[in-house]
Parts: structure tokens; sequence; C-alpha cells
């Protein structure tokens, strides 16, 4: 297995796939899906358009349904709901599918949607990520973070390192020897530095700020817990992810 860390969607090779890709948005849209899955949601489908996923929600029977549009941290008028993991309980999203666009998530899915295996993670489901890995030791994995409208994001890269840090303490294989390219290293050190504080690094993050000027906090303080959820949000068919 090799892996290889890309800060945003644009930074990724063109014209290639990897055997296996993880999407990571952990403000909030990866945390949001790992969160609609476990609490029993029937899947969650991501689109980049608004007006599509209008148009193919309409097609669903009202009660099994739940839209969710978030656009700069807010939520879309006339949605059911925007983007913050907390609204998602077991009550609200059991046995419904829930639509969703955001601003970068749905970006940085759609560019690995061809991949053999495309995954969801954010520090809530890391440990099921890793144990998937760890299993099926697929040749080429991708960790694509969806950034802020084509630039980094911090706690992307963050969670990255957490799933790169994971695999090498449990494969027992030396860091140099699974980083396929330079990004793993450093994100893999940007996750040790701040392992113990991933709420700190929320505070300092671009994205983190925006959402604490949204009245967020509670959302900033759920992300950062790791390892909480044991779902692992993979592709069945484009764009539709179940557990
Ligand atoms: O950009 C995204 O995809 C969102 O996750 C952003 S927000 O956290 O909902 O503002």
């Amino acid at each position: 297995m090799k892996l290889f860390v890309y800060h945003t969607p644009e930074l990724t090779p063109k014209d290639q796939v990897p055997d296996c890709a993880i999407a990571v948005d952990v403000l909030r849209a990866t945390s949001t899906i790992a969160t609609v899955l476990s609490a029993g949601g029937e899947a969650v489908q991501v689109f980049s358009d608004l007006d599509e996923l209008i148009a193919v929600s309409e097609t669903w029977p009202p009660q099994k349904r739940l839209r969710a549009g978030e656009r700069g941290g807010g939520k879309v008028v006339g949605f059911d709901l925007g983007n913050s993991p907390l609204d998602c309980t077991p009550e609200l999203v059991e046995g419904r599918r829930l639509f969703i666009s955001t601003t970068n998530g749905t970006r940085a899915l759609k560019r690995v949607q061809d991949s053999a295996t495309v995954l969801t993670a954010a520090f809530i489901n890391r440990a099921t990520v890793v144990q998937y890995l760890l299993e099926k030791q697929p040749e080429i994995v991708w960790i694509v973070g969806s950034g802020w409208e084509g630039s980094y994001s911090l706690e992307d890269t963050a969670c990255a390192g957490a799933i790169a840090h994971s695999v090498v303490e449990k494969s027992q294989l030396p860091p140099e020897e699974l980083a396929g390219n330079d990004e793993v290293i450093s994100a893999i050190a940007l996750y040790s530095q701040w392992q113990n504080n991933l709420l700190g690094l929320f505070h300092h993050a671009s994205h983190g700020k925006r959402l604490l000027r949204l009245e967020c906090h509670e959302d900033l303080k759920y992300c950062s817990q790791t390892d909480v959820l044991t779902v692992l949000p993979i592709q069945k068919e484009p764009g539709v992810f179940k557990s």
C-alpha cells in the first residue's frame, strides 16, 4: 500500500484515479456524512449543484428524504438542514436519504468519484477507515482534503495525517515505506503536534474561525473528537454513500 495526501481536490493528478480514494472535509461535510449513516440514515447522496439536488430528491417520497444545503457556512434557504452534524439525530434521519450539497466537500467527492473505492473520513470515524485500509490493502490510496474554494485547510490535512499516522502505527511499517508523496510526512507531523488539542487546531484554522463567527462552537467540539463512530461511508453508486 502507498498513501498519497493531497491538500485539495485541485492538487490531485489529472486523468488518474487511485484504487481507493478517501475524501476528507472535517468541517463539516464528512463529519456530517458519518453522523447521518451512524444514526441510521438510509444513504447520503451528494451533489455539487443545488438544482440537480432538488430535481433528484423530488423523485423520492417526502417522508423518506431530507435536503441539506450549505453555502458560505450557512443553510440554503428552503432546505431542511444546513451542514451541522449535530442536527442529524436518529429521530430525524433514521430510514431517510440525505440529499446534500456543500461548498467544498461535495467537490472533493466529485473529483474522486470514479475511483474503484471511495470512502469518506473525518476524525470521528478515523479508526474504521484505517481498519478498512489494513484489511483490504489497496495498492494506491489517495487521501484528499476538501480545502476551502481551492486553498489549503489545516483541519483536513491534520485528519489525513491522523489516518496515515494510525496506518504507520498499526502496520508497523516505517512512514517512508508507506508514503507516496512528501505531503504524507508533513501531514503526520501536523497531526502529531496537535493530536491532543484538535479543538485548539480548529481555532487556528480559517474555516474554524469562519464557523465560530457563525456560532458553530458545538460543531467544532463534536468534529474534534477522534474515533467515536464505527461507521464506514463507502460509495455504492456515483455520489451515493452507505455504510
Ligand atoms: O465546504 C464544505 O463542504 C462544508 O463542509 C463547509 S461548512 O462547514 O458546512 O461551512
